[in-house]
């Protein structure tokens, strides 16, 4: 059906919305719940779905966004594993009539028209959330707080916003210093190996910021094998609340977890029905999200489904 331009997407034969996405790759637990829940909503929504695994790599989702228009799907959504340098491919995008739905992480394009939506958390906020906590929980105390930071995926939105929430929050009191910050790539054999440089390095470790439970739990290994307790010689804050996460905080392992929900698959095929249809969704749709202490955490573990 060459030639015509007016036609979001030749659909399924049967009727089916196609909806092509575009995943970052099997980073985390986090990832692991989001890859499950899109798949498994696709399949009850009967949305005929496309899935396609970065492996962490922007150059391959370009691929399989490219590969999605020659196809032409009738929706793309994916997940940018950075920020930068979607330009060009969401015009791609744009001029075959394709809507674009941006999942879980934001890009930085100035040009909004280049997608419908985005689904997601507020990363900054979750960042706050982070720092609030620590500051709570230092409270009327004066002594120097020496903090470790565990990055995510260098340039990718929470990565960013996670680190800007965090700092913006523990700036007002100058004795919170970041002694260390580095990329630990959302990874438990980052995190852990990050940490055990971190420990060698610092003479003091109060604190450790980790952006996601998976690098945290790595952290935890290394700090294990380093002698201390994780949890009570370094106090540990992370973000998520994975299942693995939330045993380790159940136990005293971590002090606290900033809540990202990877469940974004029902409101996703949502979405991806209006935006087909034509009908006007809002461009910001957020995630409802909590805050966990380890007897929060105690009282949903055995609930929790991921
Ligand atoms: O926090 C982390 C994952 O983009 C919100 O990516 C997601 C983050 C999540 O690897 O565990």
């Amino acid at each position: 059906c060459g030639g015509d331009d007016g036609d979001s997407g030749s659909g399924g034969g049967d009727g089916k919305l196609v909806l092509g996405f575009s995943q970052v790759g099997a980073e985390s637990g986090w990832r692991t719940a989001n890859t499950k829940s899109i798949q498994e909503s696709a399949a009850s929504a009967g949305v005929e779905l496309k899935f396609s695994d970065a492996q962490g790599k922007q150059e391959n989702q370009i691929k399989a966004i490219r590969n999605f228009i020659t196809q032409r799907v009738d929706v793309i959504a994916f997940s940018p594993v950075v920020e930068s340098g979607w330009d060009t491919v969401l015009k791609e995008a744009k001029d075959a009539n394709i809507p674009v739905i941006l999942t879980d992480r934001a890009v930085d394009s100035q040009d909004t028209s280049l997608y419908k939506t985005f689904i997601g958390s507020d990363f900054v906020l979750e960042g706050k959330k982070a720092g609030e906590w620590l500051v709570k929980d230092y409270e009327g105390k004066t002594d120097p707080v020496n903090i470790v930071e565990l990055q995510g995926t260098p340039g990718a939105a929470p990565a960013n916003d996670r680190k800007a929430g965090f700092a913006d929050v523990i700036k007002a009191d100058p004795k919170f210093k970041v002694v260390a910050s580095q990329t630990g790539q959302f990874t438990r054999t980052d995190g852990k190996q990050v940490m055990e440089t971190f420990l060698k390095a610092q003479p003091k470790i109060d604190v450790l910021y980790a952006h996601n439970d998976d690098m945290g739990l790595g952290a935890i290994e290394a700090i294990e094998a380093a002698g201390k307790k994780p949890g009570t010689d370094i106090k540990i804050i992370t973000v998520d609340a994975v299942k693995d996460g939330m045993t380790a905080l159940s136990e005293g392992k971590i002090n606290y977890i900033v809540e990202c929900s990877p469940l974004l698959g029902p409101q996703l095929m949502d979405l991806a029905k209006k935006v087909k249809a034509g009908e006007t969704v809002p461009q910001r749709v957020l995630t409802e999200e909590t805050t966990f202490t380890p007897e929060q955490a105690k009282a949903v573990l055995a609930e929790r489904k991921y």
